[in-house]
């Protein structure tokens, strides 16, 4: 009966509607005006072409993220809903799962990447970038993206986890894309990248998985030893090694890319840093703030819920803009679209926030920040050669070329 339902009740359907694509490349190319329109359009909106709500605020989203009982993981992190969708791959144990069972892989996967434990790979680590670097100031004018972002992952993660050299510049990267494009719609992009790593990425990842094919001592091995040990049944460890592949490689290297590319944008800010290099962390943390590396995913409701005045019900999807949330004014101020390494850049949600934040943004730091360390030491200025070309994917942001030249200081 109508006169049953609260009054409140009745407000709160009226959720502002938008069919705006977020996955279309036009808005890829630069999100950032069409998220201030999305901030605009309230604290919740709907997204009409997805059937999906939206949260693009950083004080929604926030909350949600910390409320994963209500906003799950399970049914899935992207658009699809795994009740009703069959996932790609099997779903991983430790993105795709809730609390309490989230709960014992998150913390062997912590411990595994926890400070005391990456804290060791620094001095290799160090000896890596400050080799990229030498090659890169001989060469003087090169592609950032292939000789840098992408080389120095490939090189010291995958050595970390302990998987082999062959097959990483040919499988990884494309692996990672495509996980992460499944965190959108099965659009066009979905389809010719899944499509591209079942030509081989796909049984690569399966096969390096294996305990037989890790190097001992490595992040890999360490998951069988944890399942030795009786912390993970022995058909998880594979699983977590396919997370550290998975969450470990496209991330790393556009953020990267991300960094080079707001530095040649900015070379006030890249003189503050080559003038103090110590400043090296702290950069690379607006780095994550002004331009995330990923942008944007998905929790499913578990029960009727309300979110700032907007009653929505079961099994909805709800899309978390965690790249606007880094440019809201309402967290940032009027600055909040200033490229500021001076600003404190910290809390942003590059990574994520809650029980589910990124479980690698320890070792994910440490790789930045070596790298901006090694460069700022040596590199003068850094200068565009050339349009960047933008790497196209459903949730995170990158590039796949980008000719810069450097001068030595
Ligand atoms: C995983 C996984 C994959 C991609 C991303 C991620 C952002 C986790 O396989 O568990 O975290």
């Amino acid at each position: 009966m109508q006169t049953t339902a609260p009054v409140d009740r009745e407000a709160a359907v009226a959720v502002p509607r938008t069919d705006f694509d977020p996955y279309a490349d036009a808005a890829l190319d630069d999100p950032y005006p069409h998220y201030e329109m999305l901030r605009e359009l309230g604290p919740v909106f709907y997204l009409s072409r997805y059937e999906a709500y939206g949260l693009a605020r950083h004080a929604e989203i926030d909350a949600v993220l910390r409320d994963p009982v209500t906003f799950c993981s399970s049914a899935g992190v992207g658009l699809a809903n795994f009740h009703t969708t069959e996932p790609w791959r099997k779903p991983s144990i430790i993105l795709e799962v809730d609390p309490p069972m989230h709960g014992r892989t998150r913390k062997v996967v912590a411990g595994l990447l926890a400070p005391a434990s990456i804290g060791p790979l620094r001095a290799r680590f160090e000896q890596e970038a400050d080799r990229l670097v030498d090659r890169l100031l001989e060469k003087g004018r090169f592609d950032a993206v292939t000789d840098l972002c992408e080389a120095y992952p490939l090189k010291v993660f995958a050595d970390a986890v302990g998987i082999p050299a062959e097959g990483r510049e040919q499988y990884l990267l494309p692996y990672g894309d495509m996980v992460f494009n499944a965190f959108g719609p099965v659009n066009e992009r979905f389809r010719k990248c899944l499509a591209k790593a079942q030509s081989g990425a796909i049984d690569w990842i399966a096969e390096v998985c294996k305990r037989e094919n890790l190097t001992p001592g490595g992040f890999g091995a360490r998951l069988y030893e944890a399942a030795d040990e009786g912390l993970l049944a022995p058909e998880e460890a594979p699983m977590l090694v396919r997370t550290l592949l998975s969450a470990g490689l496209d991330t790393t290297v556009f953020t990267l890319c991300n960094a080079i590319r707001s530095f040649t944008r900015f070379p006030d800010q890249w003189a503050l840093v080559h003038a103090n290099p110590s400043m090296a962390r702290q950069a690379l943390e607006e780095v994550l703030r002004y331009e995330s590396t990923f942008h944007s995913f998905y929790r499913t409701t578990t029960r009727e819920v309300e979110v700032a005045g907007v009653t929505m019900g079961p099994e909805q999807k709800v899309c978390v803009f965690i790249g606007s949330a880094n440019r809201d004014p309402r967290r940032w101020g009027d600055t909040a679209d200033r490229f500021d390494v001076t600003r404190r850049a910290a809390g942003n949600m590059a990574f994520g926030t809650g029980v589910h934040g990124c479980a690698g943004q320890m070792i994910a730091r440490l790789e930045g920040e070596i790298v901006l360390t090694a460069l700022a030491r040596r590199v003068k200025s850094f200068e565009a050669e050339g349009t960047p070309v933008i790497h196209y994917n459903n949730s995170v942001r990158g590039y796949t070329s980008m000719p810069v030249r450097i001068t030595a200081a």
